[in-house]
């Protein structure tokens, strides 16, 4: 049975009848899924230091404990709401933000918040033998916390479906318990999560370039006139960090032992034959998750994202740092690919609200590669990891049909063909990491030769501390 105690929450549960049933009704789904599709081997007595969210403000929604995985508490929470909140861009600028779902909007928020609810649990289906290859348990620490929060965030979207979408909305919930990552029959919606996540590179590079879709995403629609659509998105937020984080950090702590070994090779041999991972191989990830998660913004241009805009479901990153909210003249300028030609031409802003928040995404993965080459420079070394091209390697939008190189060149599909390992990872690239991440590092304080301790550990605790009980 769920109790209001059971489910932390701030959304007045068990005085709320209907919902605590519809809930009670999903939950053991829920958990059962939890157990087949989540961490394999860590679903019985190992504990996971991890924290959980108990309420919103600053002392609650950082609790930390020791906790099994399954009997983690999942909670559902909206950020305080704002008094006398307007809509804030679009056709229906300046009036009160809805409480309830309009319904000539219905059918296009219900598939917002679907699409957005079934990343929540492919993630988590896509790392679920990650726990077998850990580089240390501070690093399983940190893959559980993701996943115990992406499975935070789908009840957060399964909150929203029983609450607002009726019937509809509750058979929805149940579909996102049946899609599978990478099924053939029912895979999940967006292409990158189907993708595998097999080794410790793809993860880290999932959370630094996937996740931060995720950021966009949430920050445009926590930007929406449904009010409790914005208030779960902007708490979601504040999650959401911390998994950039453990990505970022993850991949700079590999470069940093990168360059111990490419020092102790003498700068000029190969780290793989001291068990590293090379440039190379930094890079050649770069390109796929950064590529993957580009298209996870849409169509360059898109009638969705326009009408999306005009109708104020979904804004622009920080909406209220442009100047014009309503958009009903601006064009937005982009390279367009028009009978195998590429060009720039004006198109209507309205109907580039996907470029628009890729923009934003773009120059926040800047960002984060330019403080991982701070590292190659400290160290002495004068190679750089790079973003590639926009146009490389593209599985969405008008750049699909064509290939380009890194460097935004067009080739051949000869060309690609032959050339395509030199950029993304090779099957070979795939089976030296799986090589050399056979073994999980379960002692605590010992990591795997390929990366470097964190600088500190979680919440104040040293970085060898037991972060997983992994005894019985
Ligand atoms: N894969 O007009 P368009 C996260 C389809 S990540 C497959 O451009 P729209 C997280 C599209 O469905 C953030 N299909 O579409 C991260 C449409 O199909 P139909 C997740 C795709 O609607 C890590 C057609 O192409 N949140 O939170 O403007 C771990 C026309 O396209 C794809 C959201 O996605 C694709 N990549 O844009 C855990 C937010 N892209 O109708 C979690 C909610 C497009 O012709 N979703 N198509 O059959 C949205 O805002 C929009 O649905 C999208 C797509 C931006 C994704």
């Amino acid at each position: 049975m769920i109790s209001a105690e059971r489910i932390p929450n701030n959304v007045g549960l068990s005085s709320n009848k209907r919902l605590q049933r519809a809930l009670e009704h999903w939950q053991p789904k829920y958990i059962q899924w939890w157990r087949d599709m989540g961490p394999q081997g860590f679903q019985d007595y190992h504990q996971v230091y991890v924290r959980t969210a108990v309420s919103v403000d600053p002392s609650g929604w950082a609790h930390f404990e020791y906790v099994k995985l399954p009997e983690y508490r999942w909670g559902i929470f909206l950020a305080d709401p704002v008094q006398d909140r307007r809509i804030g861009f679009g056709d229906f600028m300046g009036n009160p933000v809805w409480h309830e779902v309009p319904g000539e909007f219905r059918n296009q928020l219900r598939r917002l918040v679907v699409t957005q609810g079934d990343t929540e649990p492919a993630s988590v289906e896509q790392q679920r033998w990650l726990g077998q290859r850990c580089p240390s348990l501070y690093d399983l620490r940190n893959l559980f916390q993701v996943n115990v929060e992406e499975g935070r965030h789908l009840w957060a979207m399964v909150y929203l479906l029983h609450s607002y979408f009726g019937r509809d909305g509750r058979d929805e919930a149940e579909e996102l318990l049946e899609r599978q990552s990478g099924n053939r029959d029912k895979p999940r919606i967006l292409d990158a999560f189907n993708e595998p996540i097999e080794n410790w590179l793809d993860f880290f590079m999932f959370t630094m370039f996937t996740d931060r879709d995720g950021k966009s995403q949430l920050l445009s629609l926590s930007e929406s006139s449904l009010d409790p659509l914005s208030r779960t998105t902007r708490f979601m937020l504040t999650e959401e960090a911390h998994h950039m984080f453990v990505g970022e950090t993850g991949i700079a702590r590999i470069l940093e032992r990168t360059c111990q070994l490419m020092k102790q090779t003498g700068y000029s041999g190969d780290v793989r034959e001291l068990g590293g991972i090379d440039l190379e191989m930094l890079q050649k990830f770069i390109n796929l998750w950064f590529s993957l998660s580009l298209d996870l913004h849409g169509n360059e241009v898109s009638t969705n994202a326009a009408s999306y805009f005009a109708n104020g479901l979904k804004g622009r990153a920080y909406e209220d740092k442009w100047d014009d909210h309503r958009v009903t003249e601006a064009m937005y300028e982009l390279e367009m690919l028009a009978e195998g030609k590429l060009e720039r031409r004006h198109i209507p802003m309205r109907t580039a609200m996907n470029e628009v928040l890729r923009d934003w995404y773009v120059g926040d993965c800047l960002a984060g590669v330019t403080r991982w080459n701070k590292i190659l420079e400290r160290n002495g070394f004068s190679d750089r990891l790079r973003l590639p091209d926009r146009k490389f390697n593209r599985g969405i939008g008008m750049f699909s049909s064509v290939h380009f190189d890194p460097h935004g060149h067009q080739l051949s599909d000869e060309d690609w063909e032959r050339r395509k390992y030199e950029w993304l990872p090779a099957p070979k690239d795939r089976e030296y990491l799986l090589s050399i991440q056979a073994e999980p590092v379960y002692e605590p304080g010992k990591f795997a030769n390929y990366i470097a301790p964190p600088q500190r550990g979680v919440k104040g605790q040293p970085v060898n501390f037991e972060y997983v009980r992994t005894e019985l």
